[in-house]
């Protein structure tokens, strides 16, 4: 099972990991921690965007612990452990309701990747066999509810929707209904894109929340931050304005196949105090892994 993750993982973080390379080139490099391996070490953990607080963190904390004694391969090892004590605490996997349907809404800003993030969503669920509804409640985008009927169709899982422009808290009223009436343990609500400057977006995204509040005790369980690893640290800046407006459980961090600024996870935990619960590897529905902060950083030096 970790092997599995693991390869997935790896092949998902490819681009982040050439520039990893140069860190654990580094420990390769004879010698002594000393000031200049110090500030060459503070210098690629910067390239590879582990942002700066994770970065001078880390720096402090080798430079405490090995400054002038030769360099062997526990300065390494230090190092990943440390990059490992920043991520956040292992939080994977929704975290399913006893009984009635478990609600997941899922948020973020245009293009993230909410709604392919759903649809793998909806694979994952669906092998644990869970009975699985999605409500299309993004009736802002022309083609948004067209984009997850085909994900719904291809996947065989129901689907909830409305007009184009109508609104969504209806389309969450109604699917809300059907999910309870006939037992479904899942029900996963897309939302439109929005920023956290769009006022009556963010209202909009609010009064979702309420309508689900109202009609299934707890709900939303989860609320799902769907963040653009491609982004960097500027993702984290974007989701810490999110953050403000709506109360979420956790994050999904998309597209880190896409990226070699994978190194901005580590300033997650720090900035947003909220657990990556998943990490998106790609396009299809199966690349979706729950975050395992173990397989990333070995998956990092490997
Ligand atoms: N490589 C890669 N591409 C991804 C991943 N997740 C999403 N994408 C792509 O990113 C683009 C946007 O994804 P969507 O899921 O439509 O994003 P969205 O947040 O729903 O967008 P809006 O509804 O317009 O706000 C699509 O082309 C997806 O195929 C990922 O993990 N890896
Ligand atoms: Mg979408």
């Amino acid at each position: 099972m970790f092997r599995a993750i693991f390869q997935k993982i790896k092949q998902g973080l490819a681009k982040t990991r050439s520039l990893f390379g140069s860190v654990a080139e580094l420990f390769g490099i004879r010698g002594r921690v000393d000031q200049q391996f110090l500030t060459e070490l503070e210098k690629r953990l910067y390239l590879a965007d582990v942002g700066t607080f994770a970065t001078q963190e880390i720096v402090t904390r080798v430079r405490q612990a090995f400054l002038d004694k030769e360099i062997n391969g526990d300065v390494k090892q230090f190092v990943k452990d440390q990059l490992r004590s920043l991520l956040t605490d292992a939080s994977p996997g929704l975290r399913y309701q006893p009984s009635g349907p478990t609600v997941v809404m899922i948020a973020g800003v245009n293009g993230s990747g909410k709604t392919t993030s759903i649809a793998k969503l909806i694979k994952l669920c669906k092998d644990e066999g869970k009975k699985v509804m999605v409500a299309a409640c993004d009736t802002f985008r022309a083609a948004a509810t067209e984009q997850l009927t085909i994900w719904s169709q291809r996947l065989d899982c129901e689907i909830v929707k409305g007009q184009h422009g109508s609104d969504p808290a209806a389309i969450a009223h109604d699917a809300c209904e059907k999910a309870k009436a006939r037992g479904f343990d899942v029900l996963i609500v897309d939302t439109a894109g929005r920023l956290h400057t769009q006022t009556h977006l963010m209202r909009e995204l609010d009064k979702i929340r309420r309508i689900l509040t109202k009609q299934i005790p707890g709900a939303p369980h989860e609320v799902l931050l769907v963040l653009d690893a491609t982004s960097g640290q500027n993702a984290i800046a974007q989701a810490e304005n999110f953050k403000k407006t709506v109360e979420c459980t956790g994050i999904v961090l998309a597209k880190l196949d896409g990226t070699a600024k994978g190194g901005a996870i580590f300033g997650v935990k720090q900035k947003l105090g909220l657990p990556v619960k998943y990490v998106g590897v790609g396009e299809k529905p199966e690349d979706l892994e729950p975050f395992d902060p173990e397989a990333y950083v070995e998956a990092l030096f490997e």
